[in-house]
């Protein structure tokens, strides 16, 4: 049932049913699978969640970057019911059903370029990035693959050697998959280099030296980092680096896992730069929260590996698909990607206008609804215990906000696009309160 797209708190965060809950869990759910917020939710739609004890939160999370089109959207819950009744489950390498074929049919529409594609389709995006670097070997007879500094993959053995952070995702789990190398990165605020091309030259003299084309299958990166910061690299980087491996017969692969599906602005983060991947890597927000995933590329690539060779039992399943197509229908009929851009242009000027009075702001930055800030000390240093206040002021006053980076020190918004602007300015209302007093 739709909620009343308003912020409302009747208990102090958390409430006592949502501490009840957080008991259970404790004493059923191991410690390592941990929660941003204190609560429980029971109900959301649009831009709020509402908790147990009846709390509405403001949404400016929606889930990691998953529910774009809105969380529950009326359409996607007829889609999945509808689909739920006729057929949960048959194994698409059983005996295979019509809508993983017209997922990939989007998505071979949707994902830039307008070469012959394949799609491929899977649960996780981490299960994704692991199939896009066995089409990479299967394709180039090669096997390394290159990654950059502050990257983020996921949390599969592949992808956990592919993410660059060791706390909390790696540490204590190795040993690693080989063959996994790391680049620097482009990260104009950091690194201060503003030509991508410069920063470009730096990075392929290491992928050159330490690492060689002739072995390298493929190149994998995502064109606006997400957990490492929302690293926007310095324009010109991504083309160069791309044009490198179209020059040396390198796949190169956009993870746009958290960037893709109208979150930045455009369907894809690549096509701001005009950049067009051999390999795309989807998942989040094209089902609006159903576990699904893809690697969308060149036909040439994708029909490298022998038959049988890709697959698992739940890839593509029909309710997903049914998702995925409903959101895919949404995205496009409401405009949703411009509607990035209007967020985007909301949330820089009210960000900017705060940056200006508070030179903890270092950076704001982003595209579309991915947009951040990096929280930086006197000297220019990354704070992330302000970073840390600064989130549980927002999540007490009923903000879902989530934080990243490698030092932990960026608040970054992912809010549906769906959410009002109300909503938004409230959101940033409650945020700059908040860093007045943290
Ligand atoms: N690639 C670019 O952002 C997932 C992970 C949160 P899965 N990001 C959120 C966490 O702490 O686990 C992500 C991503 C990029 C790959 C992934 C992995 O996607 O669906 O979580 O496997």
């Amino acid at each position: 049932m739709a909620l009343t797209q308003e912020r409302r708190l009747v208990t102090p965060i958390p409430g006592p049913a949502s501490q009840a809950l957080m008991a259970r869990k404790h004493a059923a759910v191991p410690a390592a699978v941990a929660t941003t917020m204190p609560v429980f939710a029971a109900e959301a739609s649009g831009g709020i969640v509402k908790d147990v004890d009846g709390n509405q939160l403001i949404d400016l999370g929606s889930g990691i970057a998953v529910t774009t089109v809105g969380v529950s959207a009326p359409r996607v819950v007829d889609a999945v019911a509808a689909q739920a009744a006729a057929y949960t489950h048959t194994c698409f390498m059983v005996t295979p059903y019509e809508p993983y074929v017209a997922v990939a049919e989007a998505l071979n529409r949707l994902t830039p370029g307008d070469h012959e594609k394949r799609t491929a389709l899977f649960n996780s995006g981490a299960e994704a990035v692991e199939n896009a670097v066995k089409i990479a070997r299967a394709h180039t007879g090669r096997q390394a693959v290159v990654v950059f500094d502050h990257a983020y993959h996921g949390r599969t053995n592949l992808t956990m050697a592919m993410t660059a952070k060791s706390m909390p995702y790696k540490h204590g789990f190795g040993p690693f998959s080989p063959e996994v190398y790391r680049a620097p990165m482009s990260y104009p605020f950091r690194d201060g280099i503003k030509d991508g091309r410069l920063a470009a030259e730096r990075a392929l003299d290491v992928i050159d030296k330490q690492v060689g084309a002739a072995n390298l299958a493929a190149v994998v990166i995502e064109p606006i980092q997400g957990e490492g910061g929302f690293v926007v690299p310095a324009e010109g980087f991504l083309a160069a680096i791309a044009q490198w491996c179209t020059e040396n017969g390198v796949v190169f692969v956009a993870d746009e896992v958290q960037s893709g599906f109208g979150r930045t602005g455009a369907m894809y983060a690549c096509e701001h730069e005009g950049v067009v991947p051999d390999l795309v890597v989807t998942a989040k927000g094209v089902a609006d929260g159903l576990p699904l995933s893809a690697v969308t590329g060149r036909a040439a690539i994708m029909d490298a590996a022998h038959a049988s060779g890709l697959g698992g039992t739940y890839g593509g399943n029909p309710l997903a698909c049914a998702a995925a197509l409903a959101t895919i229908e949404i995205l496009e009929a409401e405009g949703l990607v411009a509607r990035a851009g209007a967020i985007e242009s909301l949330m820089r000027d009210r960000l900017h206008r705060v940056a200006a009075d508070d030179p903890r702001i270092g950076d704001v930055r982003g595209r579309g609804a991915m947009i951040a800030i990096e929280l930086v000390d006197a000297a220019g240093e990354p704070d992330a215990a302000l970073a840390k206040r600064l989130a549980s002021a927002c999540h007490t006053e009923g903000v879902i906000i989530l934080t990243c980076g490698t030092w932990g020190n960026v608040i970054r918004f992912l809010p549906p696009l769906t959410i009002s602007d109300a909503l938004l300015h409230e959101a940033l209302d409650v945020l700059t309160t908040a860093l007045q007093e943290a």
